[in-house]
């Protein structure tokens, strides 16, 4: 029963979708570097000026320990890059 459990719990952590819901986990610097990684890249440039103004503000916001404001303007940022 315990081994049973266990499984669901490590099945339930693959399946649960990366980055697709609010996550305290965009406000960290290893995710920061990958929007760097991801902005960098688009090619529409209204969008990427708009997704590289919203990851400012994002990291702004992680800096001062606002992490309510990081999620909200990364998800702004990811709404950009098309997430
Ligand atoms: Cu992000």
């Amino acid at each position: 029963m315990l081994r049973l459990v266990m499984l669901a719990a490590v099945a339930a952590t693959m399946l649960a979708p990366a980055g697709a819901r609010a996550d305290k986990s965009w406000c960290t610097d290893e995710h920061m570097q990958k929007m760097d990684a991801m902005v960098a890249k688009m090619t529409d440039e209204a969008k990427k000026k708009s997704a590289q103004t919203n990851l400012d503000a994002s990291k702004a916001a992680m800096k001062s320990g606002d992490t309510e404001g990081c999620i909200a303007s990364m998800k702004l940022a990811h709404t950009d890059m098309g997430m």
